[in-house]
């Protein structure tokens, strides 16, 4: 009777203390390099406005915006150690903590959206998610950073050599590097954050991001020339610090990923119908832009070929040939 009576006045006080764990309102605070009016912020307010809904408001999902809680990799290592709950962050700068991420940065490994999506929303997609659970973060979708293009300051790129002795920024990532270090580029390092000064500074010539990144960061306000490379299609992680994560309801956990999901869809809706907008505000800010012709392009993808051999071990001859008969299985091949 007496331990009935306990477990009563337990549960009593839990309730007025506002019920068990899954009660709990939680802040969760996301980080991302890009400011709010990148497409990221439209699938953050979707995932945030989801997670509300399906949890009766316990769940306030808090974007930060412009790296104000550190860039892609700070940010990482914070949900790692589970003083921060999510980042949305390009894979590039987390190749130091997961290998097998770079790759999606071999040069030209896919041909358009359709490839990449099939990938990441597939097996590669699902053998990345449960490796980076075994480095203390849980993958709940992949959002889309997108194709990059080359820009710089000192001359149009219409075939490899033109990129000689440019210095280019690439992300913190030794195939970025060997990438352009291979077409006769000065590859510099660097954090996104530090990117804009860097460009208004001349202390680089040039960088490479997708059209939408260019447009919101306002590149070109400190860049004049934009090439159409398409050299590389970067993937979003939408990554939970998997300390916080275990701590959460299997409820609340169904409910982020859901949520992480419905967010997928509108940041990459929305990613993919402001491509063309993007790029014609790069051309009102007055860029000029040009495309490659296809022969040169090819000899691009053939210089970049070197690339693969020298970074197969770093990143996993298992991880290139799971990718490479996943992209044969979806072309048909
Ligand atoms: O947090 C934003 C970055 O992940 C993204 O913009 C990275 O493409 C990127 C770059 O060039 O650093």
């Amino acid at each position: 009777m007496r331990r009935i009576l306990l477990g009563a006045c337990a549960a009593l006080g839990l309730l007025a203390l506002g019920g068990t764990a899954e009660a709990q309102q939680r802040n969760i605070r996301v980080s991302n390099g890009v400011n709010q009016d990148h497409p990221v912020g439209n699938g953050v307010a979707k995932m945030a406005e989801c997670a509300a809904q399906r949890s009766n408001g316990r769940l306030r999902v808090q974007g930060f915006w412009g790296g104000a809680l550190g860039g892609d990799l700070q940010a990482t290592q914070a949900l790692r150690s589970g003083t921060q709950e999510m980042v949305v962050t390009s894979t590039s700068p987390l190749v130091g903590i997961l290998p097998a991420l770079g790759v999606f940065d071999l040069p030209f490994l896919v041909a358009d959206e359709k490839e990449a999506d099939a990938l990441l929303d597939g097996r590669v997609g699902e053998d990345i998610s449960r490796r980076l659970e075994g480095v203390g973060l849980v993958n709940l979708a992949y959002w889309e950073n997108g194709f990059r293009n080359a820009t710089n300051s000192r001359r149009p790129i219409q075939r490899w050599e033109d990129f000689n002795g440019v210095r280019m920024r690439v992300m913190q990532n030794n195939i970025f590097l060997d990438t352009f270090r291979n077409m006769g580029a000065n590859a510099v390092p660097m954090a996104f954050g530090e990117v804009y000064s860097a460009l208004e500074t001349r202390a680089i010539d040039g960088q490479e991001n997708p059209y939408v990144t260019i447009d919101t960061s306002k590149m070109s306000e400190v860049q004049r020339y934009l090439s159409v490379t398409r050299h590389a299609y970067t993937p979003f992680l939408v990554l939970y610090s998997k300390r916080l994560w275990d701590q959460l309801s299997a409820e609340d956990q169904a409910t982020l990923r859901t949520c992480a999901i419905e967010g997928r869809d509108e940041q990459r809706r929305v990613s993919r119908a402001s491509e063309a907008q993007s790029l014609a505000n790069i051309r009102r800010a007055g860029m000029q832009v040009n495309e490659i012709a296809p022969a040169e392009l090819e000899r691009m993808r053939q210089q970049a070929q070197t690339v693969y051999q020298r970074h197969a071990q770093t990143i996993g001859q298992d991880v290139i040939e799971m990718v490479q008969a996943e992209l044969r299985r979806i072309r048909g091949q």
